[in-house]
């Protein structure tokens, strides 16, 4: 199956999943859906599915963790877009949580989707118990202290300042590859992944957060800051092309996207679909620099 056809298949089922976890409701519960059924690409949970199918889960089984990823995901963009954080108006093409719901119901909004993809795991049929479990600290890891939100704190700490380009990776491992490399793990461990192939796994995984996080580094970089200045490195962020240059930054994630291939080279063919999503993340970003740059 193509890439873009496998994308556009599994997209649907996480976004039917999805809408059925908060059906439709006037007041609060719109404002959830407000969030988490604006669209987005839907990367963790497509890529908790991909790699369930490697270890030989159905798409069927692993759905409800895919989505929990999506939430928490979601959430932290909700809280992330905040005036105490980034204060931005636009997300995924649509004015932010708070801008329409106002500041208390957004935090809310973040609140109620962050617990919901804890309660949505445990509610899951058909996988053994241990594996539940070791997802739910996967993804616990991954979203908290340890990952997602430590990232977030570090980096807010180091606005203002210029980050080595170490200081770069600490945070971004944190703040975007935790989650990234969680969906991939996550999806591994409940199919049930042998102990050689969820390490492969892993390693995809980290390779891919990096190569992401660079290529979004990049992207924004190139947006065009027309619409309101905001970029990260205006904001005084740590990015990859403040502390690489541009040039520097399109090398690192191709360098990255290499490593995820070579990880998953071993899977042999049922591991295509993993390829070719890191090549599809780091080539929408090289392109991009190379539209810019002619
Ligand atoms: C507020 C707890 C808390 C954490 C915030 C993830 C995050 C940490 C902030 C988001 C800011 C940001 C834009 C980070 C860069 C990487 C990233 C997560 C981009 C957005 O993810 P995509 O491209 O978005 O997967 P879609 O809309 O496609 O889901």
């Amino acid at each position: 199956m193509t890439l873009a056809r496998y994308l556009d298949e599994r997209r649907r089922l996480v976004e039917r999943s999805l809408a059925g976890l908060v059906p439709p409701k006037r007041g609060f519960r719109q404002a959830m859906r407000y969030s988490l059924l604006a669209g987005g690409k839907r990367i963790r949970p497509i890529l908790t599915l991909a790699a369930g199918e490697v270890a030989g889960a159905s798409p069927r089984l692993t759905m409800p963790f895919a989505c929990a990823l999506e939430l928490v995901h979601t959430y932290s963009l909700v809280h992330d877009d905040l005036p105490a954080m980034d204060d931005d108006d636009l997300r995924r093409g649509r004015p932010t949580s708070h801008k329409v719901y106002g500041d208390g119901i957004a935090i809310l909004v973040g609140d109620a989707l962050l617990t919901e993809a804890f309660g949505v795991i445990a509610r899951a049929r058909g996988v053994p118990a241990s594996r539940v479990v070791a997802a739910v600290d996967e993804l616990s890891v991954a979203a908290g202290e340890r990952g997602m939100v430590g990232g977030q704190a570090r980096d807010l700490a180091a606005e203002g300042s210029t980050p080595t380009l170490a200081q770069v990776r600490g945070i971004h491992a944190l703040k975007t590859g935790a989650l990234l490399r969680a969906a991939v793990r996550v999806g591994a461990i409940v199919g049930g992944a042998p102990r050689g192939m969820l390490a492969r796994l892993t390693a995809y995984g980290d390779a891919l957060g990096l190569a992401f996080q660079i290529a979004d580094d990049i992207l924004d970089a190139l947006a065009d800051a027309g619409a309101d200045g905001r970029t990260d490195a205006a904001l005084g962020k740590a990015t990859y092309p403040g502390a690489l240059g541009m040039g520097g930054a399109r090398a690192h994630a191709r360098r990255a996207r290499d490593q995820a291939l070579r990880a998953v080279a071993p899977l042999g063919s049922k591991a295509e679909i993993l390829g070719a999503i890191a090549c599809y993340v780091v080539d929408r970003a090289d392109q991009a620099a190379e539209r810019a740059a002619s």
